[in-house]
């Protein structure tokens, strides 16, 4: 996206649906009335409906339907969060993509996302079902000077902001399934993966990749599935704007991502554990070096889950697959 885009969208956003002449725009954009002209034309190629009224200028009176870069950066309210963003309509997935933008030297805060993945996966190399045009594929890049160690705590806090997001924009309250699982009814709406490159010391970037079911029929879920998950548009019965979900997630995740850089995890803690399903219950754990089962008592300020076994011992779980 050029920064003449990225300032059009803005002053669009800022003006509600109002009207912004022409040559407001270039003044306040900073470029002349003939570059104003040629990106909204880009802008209609993409499926803006863009109003023109003689003496009165441009409003947006229609964003696309298709999920496009330009639609989710129209209101985006962040400093870093986003503010890069790289779409496309298929990728294998989007992990990979940001994997090599990481690379290529891409600022924190760039978020890559896609309207469908071939080979979308989570964790354990267990594939991920992301058809077109129905959920949000997307991954985050971030570069936060912690110790390697500390990088599970993103995932709990990557779901926090999921939680929120979808309250924020759909109104129902998803429960999280530690560690990277959220889920309404039981069903999983949404996947997390977090991948990072790191020395041991040091972390170079930390990719979190977050799987989306928005707007999913039943019929979409291949039979494996269809008794496991469930959608936004399933739960809410009717269809939901994934571009917006998008900017509630990059605002809730950008807060919360501030207070744990300035706070550490605590705060975070406290409000994985008021989304958390299952604590003070019993849980059973699989982990690599088998099956650990007992009452969950809850995370360390860490992030590692704790189950107390019927003997009384306490097991602290860095990584598993839970059952109720
Ligand atoms: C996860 O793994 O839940 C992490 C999913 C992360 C996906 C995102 S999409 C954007 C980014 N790019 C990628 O390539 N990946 C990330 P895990 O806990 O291992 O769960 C995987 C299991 O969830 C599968 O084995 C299926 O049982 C189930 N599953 C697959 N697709 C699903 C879907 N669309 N909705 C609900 N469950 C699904």
């Amino acid at each position: 996206q050029s920064d003449i885009r990225k300032k059009l969208l803005d002053a669009f956003a800022e003006a509600d649906g109002g009207f912004l002449s022409g040559q407001a725009l270039a003044n306040l954009i900073g470029c002349s009335r003939t570059a104003v002209w040629k990106h909204i034309e880009g802008l209609r190629e993409e499926g803006f409906v863009v109003q023109a009224v003689k003496r009165k200028g441009y409003r947006i009176a229609e964003t696309p339907t298709a999920l496009t870069g330009d639609d989710i950066r129209l209101g985006l309210k962040t400093r870093f969060i986003g503010q890069s963003i790289f779409y496309r309509e298929t990728v294998d997935s989007t992990q990979k993509v940001a994997l090599l933008l990481s690379q290529d030297k891409a600022p924190e805060g760039t978020l890559v996302v896609a309207d469908e993945q071939t080979a979308g996966r989570g964790r354990m190399d267990r594939k991920w079902h992301s058809p077109k045009g129905t959920g949000i594929w997307m991954s985050l890049l971030l570069r936060p000077n912690i110790p390697p160690q500390k990088a599970p705590q993103l995932t709990l806090l990557a779901a926090v902001a999921v939680a929120t997001a979808i309250e924020e924009a759909a109104g129902i309250t998803p429960e999280i399934k530690w560690p990277n699982d959220l889920l309404v009814e039981g069903k999983k709406i949404t996947g997390i993966l977090t991948e990072l490159q790191a020395e041991s010391d040091r972390i170079h970037s930390v990719i979190i990749g977050i799987g989306m079911n928005v707007n999913q029929k039943i019929g979409d879920f291949p039979e494996e599935l269809k008794d496991i998950a469930t959608s936004v548009a399933m739960e809410t019965g009717s269809e939901a704007s994934r571009s917006k979900i998008i900017r509630e997630f990059c605002a809730q995740f950008e807060k919360l991502y501030l207070m744990y850089l300035e706070k550490g995890f605590y705060p975070i803690k406290l409000l994985w554990e008021s989304y958390a399903k299952g604590i003070g219950g019993r849980m059973r754990a699989r982990t690599y070096n088998g099956v650990i089962e007992g009452r969950a008592l809850g995370i360390t300020d860490d992030g590692v889950l704790e189950i107390e076994g019927d003997g009384g011992k306490v097991h602290l779980i860095y990584s598993a697959d839970i059952d109720f």
